[in-house]
């Protein structure tokens, strides 16, 4: 008879999952035990940079990831940037060990009662099987409900369960496909057409589903034959179409007045692969202008149910795209030139403009290049001088939560070996996933981390003036410096003192590891 972990290390080798995220304990030991050569374990340093790697690798491969962590304090620190994988729809799976069953009950140390508890306002799915034999399906179940609802699950197994016998039915799990198609029905689909074509003056609004969903080129495509206006939703995580195409009106304000505002005049707003909305800053308002309808197309039936406002389809926007660009007539004139980039403002004594250092990556790395962004008082900058037209061009902590973008861009180097890929990290974000770094240079990661160094918090005093606090303590960061922070964890580092030394820098073509920190004049997000 098999043993429950040979049943449940040959699942995930048929399902794909064997590059592994984890930090481990002694809890987890037993689950490691006779792990298959297939399998990859990638070893982060604190859970938080674990979470963040796997949740790049994850969005970067489009596929489920196991994560494996420690029980309660393990699983409690990879909280913070849990909250990005949720929002950003990443199917993280991750598996925690627990105490042996008998010593659950008494508290022994290490064991946590009720464990999916901890976990569960921010998965999908959490569980602790009710016995060993029920692990295998259990684990399936972590996959598949993760993969369905595009959201974090998470399993707790008791130690002690990994070596019984598995029982006569668990190698049925083996042989599992789960698939999903949910294209609209045929009066749907009339009926979605129809609204189309009868708005006299549509706007497209883009979720960042479209690029995690492969659909990049094909929003273009729908766009041209709408030729309408497009925004990127509120909050964006992931770009779902070339920011300097002519139609491309830019990222959404994250605040309700705004949003109404820029919907001014519009009949329709359809909205593809985003939840309505991500507000972010209070600014109250009507949701929409007078005037305007607005219908959103998700294949997140938790983002339609909980709309504050609209008309809503429950769909896969892969359908939806392709049913109207099927239905709409092609252009009728070729689409007009993209966006020219500005010239970047210059230095102010030492301090390098946020856009020079990003007219250079714009200027000095492949078309193709990857960004992983986690600089929060640049993202203004950013957008005026980035020209980036492909899929899978541009990644940001969904939720906000800190701590994912330099272990973000470690996995997503990990997952696409095939394309250069960047962090560009402010010296306060560093700080919650640095020990990604060392993950990095121990496998050989060829990323780059451009590391803006402002000596702030800069959001914050941003903030700070748009709620009336210009005074709070806790804003300055001085006195780091990551060229040996990164030394120490084996990563080679450089600090460019103008833009010529930044450049030259970014022209190389390492095969590893390496950072380049710059300092940086404070700017405003937007
Ligand atoms: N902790 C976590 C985990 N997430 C957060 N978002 C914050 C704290 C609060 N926070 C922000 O929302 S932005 C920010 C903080 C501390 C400043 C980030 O500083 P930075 O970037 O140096 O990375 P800028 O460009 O100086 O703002
Ligand atoms: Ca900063």
């Amino acid at each position: 008879m098999p043993s429950v972990r040979h049943v449940s290390h040959a699942f995930l080798q048929r399902q794909g999952l064997t590059t592994v995220f984890g930090n481990p304990g002694s809890n987890e030991l037993p689950f490691l035990a006779e792990l298959p050569d297939s399998f990859r374990y990638v070893l982060g340093l604190h859970e938080g940079a674990v979470v963040g790697m796997a949740d790049g690798y994850a969005q970067a491969t489009g596929r489920p990831v196991l994560v494996n962590l420690h029980a309660a304090s393990g699983s409690g620190n990879a909280m913070g940037t849990l909250t990005n994988a949720v929002a950003s729809r990443t199917p993280l799976v991750i598996v925690a060990g627990q105490q042996v069953r008998s010593a659950i009950g008494p508290e022994s140390h290490l064991s946590i009662v009720d464990a999916p508890a901890l976990m569960k306002p921010l998965v999908g799915w959490a569980a602790e099987p009710a016995c060993a034999q029920d692990v295998p399906r259990a684990l399936a179940q972590a996959v598949f409900e993760a993969r369905l609802q595009r959201r974090p699950t998470f399993l707790s197994v008791p130690y002690d369960d990994w070596a019984a016998d598995a029982g006569d039915n668990s190698a049925a799990v083996l042989d599992r496909q789960v698939r999903r198609c949910s294209a609209p029905g045929p009066d749907q689909a009339d009926a979605l057409v129809e609204q189309v074509r009868a708005a006299r003056r549509p706007a497209l609004v883009l979720g960042g589903d479209i690029d995690s969903a492969g659909l990049f080129d094909d929003a273009v495509r729908l766009a041209e034959r709408l030729e309408c206006p497009v925004w990127a939703a509120p909050s964006l995580f992931r770009l779902p179409f070339p920011n300097r195409h002519p139609q491309f009106r830019g990222v959404l304000p994250a605040g309700i007045a705004p949003v109404a505002k820029a919907f001014e005049g519009h009949d329709l707003v359809l909205v593809l692969g985003a939840p309505v909305f991500r507000y972010h800053e209070y600014l109250p308002g009507r949701y929409l202008p007078e005037g305007t309808r607005l219908l959103q197309v998700t294949d997140d039936a938790s983002a339609v149910a909980r709309a504050p406002m609209g008309e809503a389809l429950v769909a896969d926007p892969a359908a939806v795209i392709e049913l109207l660009v099927e239905a709409l007539d092609a252009p009728a004139a070729p689409t007009a030139a993209y966006r020219p980039v500005p010239e970047p403002p210059g230095a102010r004594g030492p301090l390098l403009h946020p856009e020079q250092v990003f007219a250079a990556l714009r200027d000095e790395l492949p078309e193709d290049t990857s960004y992983v962004v986690e600089s929060t008082s640049t993202n203004a900058a950013w957008w005026r001088q980035m020209d980036l037209r492909r899929p899978g061009s541009y990644y940001f902590p969904a939720a906000g939560g800190l701590g994912f973008g330099l272990p973000g861009a470690v996995g997503v180097a990990l997952a696409r070996p095939d394309r250069p890929v960047v962090g560009v990290i402010g010296d306060g974000s560093a700080n919650y996933g640095i020990t990604a770094l060392w993950t990095a240079a121990q496998h050989r990661v060829p990323v780059t981390i451009v590391l803006l160094r402002n000596g702030t918090y800069g959001a914050l005093r941003w903030f700070g003036d748009l709620l009336g606090v210009p005074d709070a303590p806790g804003m300055d960061i001085p006195g780091m410096d990551f060229t040996r922070i990164a030394e120490g964890y084996g990563v080679s580092a450089r600090h460019a003192g103008d833009v010529e030394e930044l450049r030259a820098v970014l022209a190389e073509r390492p095969d590893g590891p390496r950072l380049v920190q710059v300092d940086t004049a404070l700017t405003t997000p937007s």
